[in-house]
């Protein structure tokens, strides 16, 4: 039905209270909201209302952008890249905000003015945790830039219900809270249910012939769920873009299944709402790795089916047809977690749209590009056959002639290779039957590609080898990137000033300029107050420690900083037993002059992953021995900081003197906490691994700590065959220390506690930190010396900001939008709605 709506009629008259920046004018509009948004009088409104009332405030303020953004898509009918990702770990919108609007120093003063703590409104924002790392994380850098950039974007994903769990500490050990971010309204989501879609789910396919004599089939589901979207505007930094991150909620058709309820079974159907609403609940907590859970590829199904269908929806409402579908949109599926994506545009495209096989197969092809985040294998994602079939039927059909096309063509290019065959298949037969996510990725998608060279150089040689022989032209890398505005410009304002007071604020935008910094390395005025605002930046977060922990730090300590997901793979328990080692040192020699070291910690691990645990455990154990031994006299302190996520993230880096690279070489894909840390004038120690092989020729050599077997060097080790006992045996400071774990020492006399990790390490260390463990003690002692130095350690600080240009997740962004999805600049022009009065 088309709307009947006299728009020439209808004059929007924007009054000034929604959009004016005075300070007479904020403090008018935040009282407003306050009395008319929350319900409040002043007197009684909590610190949340106020947040809500300035939140809205800032809001009113970002919606002609939003709304003239979408409108100049449309109107302009131009190509619009559609990130597709089941996690976006956003952080706090509000300060971003205001740093990209330019608006932050009017709505400080209109705050204060109206007699509030402006940090303290700020902090009542809880954190949208819709993801668990890296992956989410990256997607919400890319979402910046591409707004930043001008690029046209939708981030197409799912509004969890409960994002990823508050982490607290208990006797040392992870206690996991539900993250509860909607309990209190989400200011920054408009709910959009009159696009919602519906979403089928089980049952069987049948065939019928159509009017013109076609065989057809059609899918008759057994359920079917409505998703309905909620749009979050994403504001770019001083430009008018405001994208839209559309996250899909899912719920029951009908709030009762009224069938159901006349007959009496009014509790079997409430039960069906709860199952629908089921689906958007929660995140998985699993950092890279699988477990082929039902409710998870439901998730995956589900978020795909709704952000191809309104896609599809988006396209005819221009008045085109699908044939030119591809022109119009690039979809980026970020992962495999999505990567159903390409059977479900098949069967819209031929079931719904009766479009013949081949048109819709090269209209997939164009449109899909395929980023891979991860070479650990259990992270590679497969669905038994059994599972699929049971939930969707039509995609089986789909993914199987898929398959048949596609190894009929791989039959010509080898024939008589059947191991090849097998190997490339779509379908694992190797045992148990499974459909392989990556295979189906890499067949319908036109591009496929690594976050950091290492890791494209070795999907390209092992993973996805066959895939590289047989299409080399679809593979390229994209090193990954972080965003200078959340990760700098709001975590960091005072060297913000800093730099800003000496080259200017076009870095922010183009960070490549960050290189004008050279100039100043021998500039003593300069690096001190490099210093100073280090120093500064410790003492911050030596009290942040202290109010969630209890410990004291010395901020003129080296801050040793290791933040990041807890995985054996990032070998935590490798810094650990650099403490252990240090601290038999000086127990050994108490007079050791050594330079004090606070080591701190942040990160949560898998609820599920009982050896990352222990590796919480171990670390808080340690701690608790160290922190109050007297002999050590504060020379060293070791710190677990509770519930790490964006929020807790961004007073971290800029505290950092040294930033943890330390995984195994050739298992972190990329890294982008490597990056921000670097970004911040932390140095790096690490291994040849991920993106910290591009940092170290960025900054050079001489400004990075490297130890450790590079990627061939581990390879070659282990086909060789590793024994870690050897390194156990043949090393007094190794064995010391796994020995003083085993003693109960750290334990509380238990001398069984950390053994399943000791005796891991004892018998497979699959991570090789005993072959790494002399070169990372080496290589610690050399960072301990250097920072005696200080004047040459902010230098080579200095120097490491200077030369994190390439970091930027603009420069990422710029290469996806020329080598993968051909998409321009759309600058966008505002009608001036009402001009900002006093
Ligand atoms: C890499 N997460 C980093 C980052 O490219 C890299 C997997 C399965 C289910 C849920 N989450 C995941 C990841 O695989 C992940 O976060 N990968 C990370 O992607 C961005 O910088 O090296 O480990």
């Amino acid at each position: 039905m088309a709307s009947l709506i006299p728009s020439e009629k209808i004059s929007i008259v924007v009054e000034d209270d929604r959009t004016g920046l005075s300070i007479t004018t904020l403090k008018r509009a935040i009282a407003d909201n306050l009395f008319y948004n929350q319900g409040k009088f002043p007197t009684i409104a909590s610190k949340n209302d106020y947040y809500l009332a300035l939140a809205y405030t800032v809001r009113d303020r970002l919606v002609h952008h939003w709304l003239n953004t979408v409108q100049t898509y449309l109107k302009q009918e131009v190509k619009v890249v559609c990130y597709l990702s089941a996690e976006f770990l956003m952080g706090p919108h509000l300060n971003n905000n205001l740093i990209n609007l330019g608006i932050e120093s009017r709505i400080r003063q209109a705050v204060e003015e109206l007699g509030l703590d402006f940090q303290e409104l700020v902090d009542q924002e809880e954190e949208p945790g819709l993801g668990n790392g890296g992956l989410g994380r990256l997607a919400a850098c890319y979402l910046d830039s591409m707004a930043t950039l001008e690029i046209p974007a939708i981030g197409y994903g799912i509004r969890y219900e409960f994002g990823i769990f508050d982490q607290e500490i208990r006797d040392g050990w992870q206690v996991e809270i539900t993250d509860k971010w909607l309990q209190y309204g989400n200011p920054w989501e408009i709910a959009r249910p009159e696009y919602s879609v519906q979403v089928n789910l089980g049952g069987h396919t049948e065939t019928y012939v159509d009017r013109d004599g076609n065989y057809r089939v059609r899918w008759l589901p057994d359920r079917v769920i409505k998703g309905i979207p909620y749009d979050t505007p994403i504001v770019g930094y001083q430009v008018n873009t405001a994208n839209t991150l559309r996250l899909w909620k899912a719920e029951a058709i009908e709030s009762f299944n009224f069938q159901t309820f006349n007959i009496g079974n009014y509790y079997g159907a409430v039960n069906e709402k709860i199952y629908s609403e089921n689906i958007t609940k929660v995140l998985y907590p699993n950092d890279e790795q699988l477990q082929g859970k039902q409710l998870r590829l439901e998730q995956q199904y589900f978020f795909v089916s709704c952000s191809l269908q309104d896609m599809i929806r988006l396209h005819l409402s221009t008045g085109n047809s699908l044939d030119t579908f591809d022109g119009k949109f690039a979809i980026q599926l970020n992962d495999t977690h999505p990567a159903i994506a390409i059977a479900e545009l098949m069967r819209l495209l031929i079931d719904e749209r009766f479009m013949d096989w081949e048109q819709a197969w090269s209209i997939t092809e164009k449109s899909f590009g395929y980023t891979n985040h991860t070479l650990l294998p259990e992270a590679l994602e497969k669905w038994s056959l059994e599972l699929f079939n049971r939930l969707l039927p039509r995609h089986l059909e789909i993914i199987y002639e898929i398959n048949r096309r596609f190894l009929d063509r791989v039959r010509i290019k080898y024939p008589q290779d059947n191991d090849k065959l097998a190997r490339l298949s779509l379908i694992d037969e190797t045992g148990a039957r499974y459909v392989r996510m990556a295979h189906l990725a890499c067949v319908g998608s036109h591009a496929i590609n690594g976050v950091a060279e290492l890791h494209t150089h070795l999907l390209q040689q092992t993973v996805l080898k066959d895939f590289y022989q047989l299409f080399p032209e679809k593979f390229s890398n994209k090193t990954n990137g972080v965003t200078p505005r959340r990760w700098m410009v709001l975590s960091n304002p005072r060297l913000t000033k800093l730099i800003c007071s000496k080259i200017g604020d076009s870095w922010i935008k183009n960070l490549d300029e960050l290189r004008k910094l050279e100039q100043f390395v021998d500039d003593s005025a300069f690096c001190q107050q490099w210093q100073q605002i280090k120093q500064e930046v410790k003492q911050d977060l030596a009290i942040r420690i202290r109010q969630r922990t209890g410990i004291i730090v010395n901020p003129n300590s080296l801050f040793d900083i290791q933040a990041k997901r807890i995985h054996e793979y990032k070998r935590q328990h490798l810094n650990a037993l650099h403490i252990i080692t240090l601290y038999n040192c000086l127990k050994q020699n108490p007079n050791l002059d050594v330079i004090p070291r606070t080591f701190i910690f942040g990160g949560k691990a898998a609820p599920g992953y009982w050896m990352a645990k222990l590796m919480i455990k171990l670390i808080n154990s340690v701690g608790e021995i160290v922190n109050q031994d007297p002999d050590i006299c504060d020379r060293m302190k070791v710190v677990f900081f509770p519930d790490y996520n964006v929020t807790n993230a961004q007073p971290i880096y800029p505290a950092a003197d040294l930033s943890e690279q330390i995984s195994t070489a050739g298992k972190e894909a990329s890294g982008t906490g490597n990056m921000k840390f670097s970004l911040n004038g932390a140095l790096t120690i690490g291994t040849l691994d991920g993106a910290n092989v591009e940092i170290r020729e960025e900054v050079g050599a001489e400004n990075f700590f490297l130890f450790g077997l590079t990627a061939a060097e581990v390879q070659q080790l282990k086909t060789k065959g590793y024994n870690p006992r050897d390194y156990y045996n043949s090393n007094p400071q190794l064995k010391a220390a796994i020995d003083l774990i085993n003693s109960g020492f750290f334990s509380h006399g238990d001398t069984e506690l950390f053994k399943p990790l000791t005796e891991s390490l004892l018998n497979y260390d699959p991570y090789l930190l005993f072959a790494d463990y002399q070169s990372y003690i080496d290589c610690q002692k050399k960072v301990s010396q250097a920072f005696r130095d200080r004047a040459n350690w902010t230098k080579m600080s200095i120097l490491n900001v200077a030369r994190m240009g390439k970091f930027s997740s603009d420069r990422a962004i710029k290469e996806y939008c020329r080598d993968i999805w051909n998409v321009a600049p759309v600058p966008i022009e505002l009608e001036d709605l009402c001009p900002d009065g006093q």
